[in-house]
């Protein structure tokens, strides 16, 4: 069960988000406030406690607040962004962390690594080798895992932005899986949901105790997961999928 989420606010900078796809357009702000907007009212109905951090416009992609911290049952994480333009953003969620975690550790340099490349299952852990992050990154944040009685493995990466583009845990063994993902032999183990390519955006949902949020217009994707027996919550992304961002990356969830 999740009790808490921590969101933040998209700044105005949001349009100079990082993107791999200009042919989307720029982030329209007041959207993007609606959106998120939106975003926290579908988490309040999921029964978390929602804290909301403001915008902070020297980052334009501070909203995506996932990926500057890995929280566990036990220790939060503060990560080490391997993107240039996002250096610097994790130092801006220790406060936060604090209210809820007496234990902080960080990951230090040479190793990046950005939450939206750590998928948890249960005790473990996988963790993304991607651009963002490195082999160093994921050995500190095994060795910390281990630490407290978790444990992680690396998963390497060819093609995605981030791990949780391809691939959400749903809980009960369910495991959404998308593109490079979906021949990996070691997710075998799992009820396994093909997101075919036309949906490939809409395999980043989050399971938040009793609801599954889904993004706005991935109807088999939906319908996979109604089909598994889970309930859901469509909220419209498409604002931050402009940048590249979709609702895992909007919020930390313990
Ligand atoms: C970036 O490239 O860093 C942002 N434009 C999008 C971050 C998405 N975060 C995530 O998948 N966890």
């Amino acid at each position: 069960m999740f009790k808490n989420v921590i969101v933040k606010r998209p700044a105005r900078a949001l349009s100079n988000g990082i993107t791999s796809a200009p042919e989307l357009g720029k982030p329209v702000y007041e959207n993007a406030l609606k959106q998120h907007d939106a975003y926290i009212e579908a988490l309040k109905k999921c029964d978390v406690n929602v804290k909301i951090l403001e915008a902070d416009e020297r980052y334009p992609d501070s909203c995506f607040v996932e990926d500057v911290a890995v929280c566990t049952k036990e220790f939060a994480m503060v990560t080490s962004p391997g993107a240039q333009t996002r250096k610097g953003e994790e130092k801006e969620i220790v406060e936060a962390l604090s209210e809820f975690y007496s234990k902080i550790e960080y990951i230090k340099a040479p190793g990046t690594l950005e939450g939206g490349d750590v998928m948890m299952v249960g005790d473990h852990y996988y963790i993304g080798l991607s651009e963002r992050t490195n082999q160093k990154g994921a050995d500190q944040l095994i060795g910390a895992l281990k630490q407290y009685g978790m444990d992680g493995s690396v998963v390497k990466m060819k093609e995605m932005l981030h791990l949780k583009t391809g691939l959400a845990y749903l809980e009960e063994n369910v495991l959404l899986v998308a593109g490079e993902f979906i021949e990996d032999k070691r997710f075998d183990k799992y009820n396994k949901l093909v997101v075919e390519e036309d949906e490939a955006y809409g395999a980043n949902c989050i399971r938040v105790n009793d609801y599954v949020l889904v993004p706005k217009g991935y109807s088999k994707v939906k319908a996979k997961i109604e089909a598994a027996g889970l309930k859901t919550i469509v909220v419209d992304t498409s604002e931050y999928r402009k940048v590249d961002g979709g609702l895992s990356c909007l919020s930390l969830r313990f």
